[in-house]
């Protein structure tokens, strides 16, 4: 705190007397945080973004071993479709693709595209994964961080291993894709197809099988940014194949949950019909967004709010799982808001949905659907999809 305080802390107390919350701007000078690199600084020898001998022994070291591959494919832009189509034909194995890989809607694809998500993964005896694109969001992902027996290799834009570096993983550049890629390896048997279908019939107001819904009205050529958390999971095991032309945006990195409205609204600027899947606390972190909506072209856009009363992600964590109800209350941000007045205040089209069978889209320009999941029903989905 000295050390702050030297460095320049202001301290903002209206007269409390210390029984309120109190505001404390740190002001940190470039010098106290050392923001310039500086040549003491290790930087890497190799720039993983550029492709050197480095990547090039990665990259044979990984086609050189053996075992089964599976791919992971999520968070590609839908310029680089063609490139990992392409791949992805010349390898042959099996794929798990999330909604951001964009390709799974790709027909030429369909044959290699394992469904299920973390349910297959966890059925898989692959000793080589491939990742392809941005960090994947499954669990099965992360929990590489403890199989060393596994080999890693990933191809993207994004310099992000995903996984600590007490793993060797290697993330090599996306142009090492091009058409002269040698690729081989004993490839993994599709696994049978877990049937969420049934279970998403009998559970038809619960969050997973909102997604389905939603998929069923979302028409060809839009584009989908899926906020975190959840829905972002809920609609990789539950959603229809995309019809053709829907492209898929999600935000994966440091930012988190802020500011998920405003990247929307700039993602999808262009499209005729631009969709927002996201949970009610990342919305919240990002009220003032809508601001610019007078300043975009005219186009359909539709935020759907998954308002399940707070960050529901957690109470799927593990551990968290077995902590009291008031601690997890505090942990969720749990909460009873409504995004009605908000929706007004925008001068946005808003409609409250608790029933799957009141889902119907209209000619509103821009509206807010705010969708209440039965709170059961998702309980007893999750408990029968373990
Ligand atoms: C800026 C930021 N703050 C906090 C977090 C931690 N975080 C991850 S998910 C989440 C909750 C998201 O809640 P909600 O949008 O309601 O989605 P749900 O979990 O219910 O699907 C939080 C707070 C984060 N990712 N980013």
């Amino acid at each position: 705190m000295e050390a702050i305080a030297n460095h320049g802390l202001q301290m903002v107390d209206a007269n409390t007397n210390g029984h309120a919350p109190i505001h404390f701007n740190v002001c940190l000078d470039e010098s106290f945080v050392q923001l310039e690199p500086s040549s003491e600084v290790g930087l890497r020898p190799e720039h993983p973004l550029v492709i050197s001998h480095l990547n090039q022994h990665y990259w044979d070291e990984f086609w050189n071993d053996d075992g089964e591959i599976i791919v992971l494919a999520g968070g590609i832009h839908p310029d680089d479709v063609p490139a990992a189509r392409e791949f992805l034909l010349k390898l042959g194995a099996p794929v798990v693709a999330e909604a951001t890989s964009n390709l799974t809607a790709e027909e030429s694809l369909l044959h290699l595209l394992v469904l299920g998500g973390e349910r297959a993964l966890a059925a898989s005896t692959a000793k080589r994964v491939l990742r392809l694109g941005a960090v994947p969001s499954w669990r099965w992902w992360r929990d590489l961080e403890k199989r060393e027996e596994v080999h890693v290799l990933s191809i993207s834009r994004a310099p992000f291993r995903g996984l600590a570096r007490s793993r060797d993983v290697s993330v090599v550049p996306w142009e090492m894709l091009s058409p002269r890629s040698q690729v081989q390896g004993p490839k993994s048997e599709n696994s049978p197809v877990p049937a969420v279908g049934e279970l998403l019939d009998s559970y038809p107001n619960s969050e997973a099988a909102w997604m389905r819904h939603l998929s069923r009205i979302i028409p060809s050529d839009a584009s989908v940014f899926l906020g975190n958390s959840l829905p972002i999971r809920e609609w990789n095991l539950a959603a229809d194949k995309p019809k053709s032309g829907t492209v898929f945006f999600a935000n994966r990195g440091a930012n988190g949950i802020d500011g998920l409205v405003s990247t929307w609204l700039g993602v999808g600027e262009e499209a005729s019909s631009s969709w927002l899947i996201v949970g009610d606390l990342s919305t919240l972190y990002d009220l003032s967004a809508p601001w610019i909506l007078p300043q975009l072209k005219k186009a359909k856009r539709r935020l759907v709010i998954i308002n399940n009363g707070g960050g529901k992600i957690f109470s799927r964590v593990g551990w968290l799982r077995d902590l009291d109800d008031k601690a997890r209350a505090m942990i969720e941000n749990r909460h009873a808001l409504s995004f009605e007045h908000w929706a007004r205040m925008w001068r946005m089209d808003y409609r409250l949905i608790t029933d799957w069978r009141e889902l119907c889209d209209d000619d509103a320009e821009t509206a807010v659907w705010e969708i209440r999941p039965d709170e059961m029903e998702t309980e007893a989905f999750w408990l029968s999809w373990k």
